[in-house]
């Protein structure tokens, strides 16, 4: 028995394949519509698949379902000879009049079932050989292989022969561009005052880089700046902040309670911007994420941030997004992008999470290290220089 899977995009087309390749006496196992993940569905139509086997070791065109030589007819086994001239299957496996399955053809049919299912949930993915190079460069930047194959299936559809390699990179990394939306606020402005916080797991560089934020909002555009934060859970923390405080000549308020919080972020209300810095959580803190929560309420940020430092595995990233998902962040920071080589996770972050990216940082200098986040910029550390 030979079972295959189809892609194309839409089922007409899939089961057209199926036919061409396996003949008419293919049984459809299971078809579907087939979403991108995240956020791609956004950008990219759907596909749709189809699992279809075939009985027997022939296929349509007379040739070995195993090694694709032809089969004299002379040289067939009988069931094969008998499936080729589309014979009637004898004996006690045929299915009674009623057309009922008997207990061993049902057996087998769940059998085919379970193994077409194996089939789809395998991550098994096949590129043609002028993308090859460009998928495998994708991966090991530790791009979502969904994503990738995403990226290359949008590329083949803009060219209807092949494409010269430079092509086919700067089309990826055009989509890889659309695929990074970015966002940030840069002059607040408008009068009325606006909160920023920064939330995310331990050490990835929130406290580093809202003084950052700060010194350039404050040093350069000459606004009123203002720190809170609610990170007493190291005494450490609240030090490194107030050190930067002091240099910046802003204030700074060390809250306890979220109502706490909320005074103080009152107290600043005449400000232009109060910058408010959170302890960091552990993703898998549950407890702790939810008393941060209370924190971000109390504050009624304009802007919540989280931070994310690349220098993390890429699932780790991404467990981070959902656990910090209770919390509604409008925006992710990528700190560290000075330590890693791997950017993919850049991708798989924003598709997950479908938020833009505002800042990214590159360094633990104080205040220069953070650059706006330009969505061809992060393209070109995933893809490469393409121009
Ligand atoms: N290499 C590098 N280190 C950074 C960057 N941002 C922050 N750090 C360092 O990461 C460490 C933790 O930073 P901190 O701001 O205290 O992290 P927090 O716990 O999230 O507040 C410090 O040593 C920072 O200097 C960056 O972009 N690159
Ligand atoms: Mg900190």
């Amino acid at each position: 028995m030979q079972i295959k899977r189809y892609v194309a995009w839409n089922v007409q087309d899939a089961l057209k394949k199926v036919k061409a390749e396996l003949g008419p006496d293919a049984v459809i196992l299971n078809a579907r519509k087939l979403p991108w993940p995240g956020f791609l569905k956004h950008f990219i139509r759907e596909r749709a698949e189809v699992v279809a086997a075939l009985d027997g070791r022939s296929t349509l065109d007379g040739r070995s379902a195993l090694d694709g030589r032809p089969v004299p007819d002379g040289r067939l086994a009988p069931d094969e000879r008998r499936m080729r001239a589309r014979e009637p299957e004898p004996g006690p496996d045929k299915p009674g009049p009623s057309g009922a399955d008997d207990p061993v053809t049902r057996e087998l049919k769940e059998i085919k079932a379970a193994i077409a299912q194996l089939a789809v949930n395998t991550k098994a993915a096949w590129v043609d050989p002028e993308y090859d190079g460009i998928y495998r460069r994708l991966l090991d930047q530790d791009v979502d292989q969904d994503i990738a194959l995403s990226l290359i299936n949008a590329a083949k559809d803009e060219f209807e022969t092949s494409a010269h390699p430079k092509m086919l990179e700067k089309v990826i990394a055009l989509g890889i561009k659309k695929m990074i939306p970015v966002s940030v606020q840069d002059s607040p402005g408008g009068g009325g005052c606006r909160r920023i916080a920064l939330i995310g797991p331990t050490g990835v560089g929130k406290t580093t880089t809202l003084a950052k934020l700060a010194a350039r909002f404050a040093l350069v555009d000459h606004k009123r700046v203002a720190f809170v934060t609610a990170d007493t859970y190291r005494v450490a923390a609240v030090e490194q902040l107030r050190t930067y405080a002091e240099i910046l000549g802003v204030p700074l308020d060390v809250v306890h309670t979220p109502s706490e919080m909320r005074a103080a972020v009152e107290r600043y209300r005449d400000f232009d911007l109060v910058f408010i810095d959170t302890s960091g959580r552990s993703p898998k803190d549950r407890v702790r994420l939810s008393e941060l929560r209370a924190f971000v309420d109390a504050a009624k940020p304009d802007e919540t941030h989280i931070v994310l430092s690349l220098a993390t595995r890429s699932g780790d990233l991404l467990d981070a997004i959902n656990s910090f998902g209770i919390i509604s962040f409008d925006r992710i920071i990528f700190t560290k992008l000075d330590e890693t080589s791997c950017y993919g996770g850049i991708l798989n972050v924003t598709a997950r999470a479908g938020k833009p990216v505002s800042y990214v940082t590159t360094g633990q200098d104080v205040p220069d290290d953070i650059e706006i986040a330009d969505a061809e910029k992060l393209a070109s550390l995933i893809i490469g220089d393409v121009s």
